[in-house]
């Protein structure tokens, strides 16, 4: 039985449990307090993962965090979602990469000024981030252009990854795809009719809240 520590919000704690129940393997979430300030806890980070950050597996004794890192376990150990070739892996590699760098760093900050913070987002850095978040959703659309998945046919982590946070209600980020990208809005309903598809809030612990800014 797999531990997952994350929480409804986080995208890159659905794309592990996402993996997961594509994978079908057992699993079991342990819920953190991140709009509590949990992860920015000493003892947390102590504890758990000094980095400050969800999402984190634990599989019997060994414990990993970051998710392409745990995409990428899950994949190898279980033969499915990481590409089948030496090519194919490197290809997966480069999207969990651009993904980590600026594809869902980029929207997941956008989204938690939006939605989370705690004061009213400064308009000069909400730009700044939608000008990045403008080239690296056009980077994927144009990709998407020319094959079904991210690197070819089939499904593999690397779509996992970047749709992490694409389920979310637009109201969050304020930031439709619908009508602008429509490459990774046609991308988007493959994903969702994958096996082990399931929106986050359904199977993710924590309480929902509502768009603050
Ligand atoms: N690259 C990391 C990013 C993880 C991440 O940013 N997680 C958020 C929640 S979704 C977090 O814990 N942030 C804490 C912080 O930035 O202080 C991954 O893919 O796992």
């Amino acid at each position: 039985m797999y531990r997952l520590h994350g929480f409804c919000q986080s995208g890159n704690t659905f794309k592990v449990a996402f993996l997961l129940r594509a994978l079908k393997q057992p699993w079991e979430p342990q819920f953190v307090d991140f709009m509590r300030g949990v992860t920015r806890s000493g003892e947390w980070r102590e504890a758990t993962n000094e980095m400050g950050e969800v999402p984190v597996l634990d599989d019997g004794e060994r414990r990993l965090t970051q998710s392409g890192v745990i995409l990428s376990y899950l994949a190898a150990k279980h033969g499915a979602y990481g590409g089948r070739s030496e090519d194919e892996r490197l290809e997966v590699l480069r999207w969990l990469l651009f993904d980590n760098h600026k594809f869902t760093s980029y929207f997941a900050s956008y989204r938690f000024m939006k939605a989370f913070a705690p004061a009213a987002p400064d308009p000069a850095v909400m730009a700044w981030l939608r000008g990045r978040l403008d080239n690296a959703f056009a980077v994927v659309d144009k990709h998407l252009a020319q094959r079904s998945f991210m690197i070819g046919a089939d499904p593999t982590i690397a779509d996992i990854s970047l749709c992490g946070y694409l389920f979310y209600p637009v109201a969050e980020s304020d930031y439709p795809i619908a009508g602008r990208f429509r490459h990774v809005e046609a991308w988007l309903e493959r994903v969702r009719a994958l096996p082990g598809w399931a929106n986050p809030y359904e199977i993710l612990p924590g309480e929902r809240i509502a768009p603050r800014w």
